[in-house]
């Protein structure tokens, strides 16, 4: 029988590990180990490790560093936007200190023009990325910039990124997608053996950890863990809890926020479809293709609102909401993030419509002067359900 028991232990490795990362990548610099600095879940981080180096998420989490960041930029733009660039120009975050690179990609309008200034801080590579996932428009160019940004990895760090070196890369984290989308899949289960805040905590602790293979296995410990959690029944969600699904921008900056609120009013956050969540993790990169298609393939296919159109962000809506038989669509958008916010118009359409389910779009940015009133606005919402 599985230690339940151990189960606040194993969340709390995953909540710590981004603090703990700090430290961690001072080792692995001071050992030699090339680092590179991303944003986005374009990012192909499989060229990154093919290239012998580490991906690793740059801070932008924070409201801390965006008072630095607005002598620079407009106060209305996205708090993501802000904190990322604030993060590089007071030098808090130790990861862009250890970042030998950074990598980022021509998605919104704010993001892409925030590279250009931080271009000028630090040594940053724009990757240009399509606006659009049909393939007979959007592909070869996605291609052609998989291959520079190889050629950029191999003249910086003078090595050579061999067609079995991105094999073996995209085997390895095709098997870290699968383990973490069987980690959140338990929320298909009634009632879920686990609260959203947690599940949460461990998606994204995974970003900050860099021993893969041990976070395989502690992941897998963490199900096995929150199988026998259902078949003893002892989960301390209530089967009756209204089950959510969250969906629209980034949530790191403000899941205190929001996270919280929602299980305090008793409901339990299902499934996460944005950047993070499934969003990323649903699809593989085909291991039987030539790896530099394979991977053009994955990462175009993700539905982010800067596609147009972003029709498969609705379908995979659709289908979670079936798959997490899911009571409630709350969507989170950060202030001033124009692509999310005009989505919201076709998103409540295809939920209510469609679907059937209540469905409300929160705006917020990291501040905590809306707290109340994103609590009040939530409570109202699963009161309804
Ligand atoms: S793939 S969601 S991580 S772009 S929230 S900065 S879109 S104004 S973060 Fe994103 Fe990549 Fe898309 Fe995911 Fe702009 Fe919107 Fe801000 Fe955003």
């Amino acid at each position: 029988m599985k230690d339940v028991n151990k189960l606040p232990e194993n969340f709390q490795d995953f909540e710590e590990a981004r603090r703990d990362g700090f430290l961690t990548i001072k080792e692995l610099k001071d050992s030699g180990k090339n680092i590179v600095g991303t944003f986005c879940t374009y990012t192909p981080k499989e060229l990154i490790y093919a290239a012998g180096a580490l991906p690793v998420s740059l801070c932008s989490v924070s409201e801390e560093t965006i008072p630095a960041a607005e002598k620079h930029l407009p106060k209305n733009l996205c708090p993501l936007i802000k904190a990322s660039y604030g993060y590089a120009i007071t030098d808090k975050c130790p990861y862009m200190y250890f970042a030998d690179i950074v990598v980022g990609e021509t998605t919104c309008d704010g993001k892409k023009k925030m590279y250009e200034l931080m271009g000028e801080i630090k040594d940053t590579y724009v990757m240009q990325l399509p606006q659009t996932q049909d393939k007979s428009r959007g592909l070869d160019l996605w291609k052609e910039e998989m291959v520079r940004f190889k050629k950029k990895l191999e003249n910086k760090f003078s090595v050579s990124i061999t067609e079995e070196k991105m094999k073996i890369a995209i085997s390895d984290i095709n098997e870290e997608r699968v383990l973490l989308k069987e980690f959140y899949s338990l929320g298909k289960l009634t009632p879920p053996p686990l609260s959203g805040y947690e599940m949460h905590n461990v998606l994204n602790g995974a970003n900050y950890t860099f021993d893969k293979k041990l976070q395989n296995k502690k992941i897998r410990e963490i199900i096995e863990n929150l199988k026998e959690v259902d078949r003893t029944k002892s989960s301390k969600i209530s089967v009756k809890a209204p089950r959510i699904l969250i969906t629209g921008c980034p949530i790191g900056g403000v899941a205190e926020k929001i996270i919280k609120p929602i299980e305090d009013a008793g409901a339990v956050v299902v499934v996460y479809e944005n950047c993070g969540g499934s969003k990323n993790l649903e699809r593989l990169v085909d291991e039987t293709i030539d790896p530099i298609e394979a991977l053009a393939e994955k990462y175009i296919s993700i539905p982010c609102s800067v596609m147009s159109p972003n029709s498969d962000r609705e379908d995979l809506l659709k289908r979670l909401i079936d798959e997490y038989k899911v009571d409630g669509v709350i969507e989170i958008i950060l202030q001033a993030c124009h692509t999310y916010n005009v989505e919201t118009h076709m998103i409540k359409r295809v939920v209510t419509n469609e679907k059937n389910i209540p469905y409300i779009s929160l705006e917020t940015d990291y501040s905590t002067g809306d707290t109340g009133q994103i609590k009040t606005r939530i409570e109202a919402f699963i009161e309804m359900l």
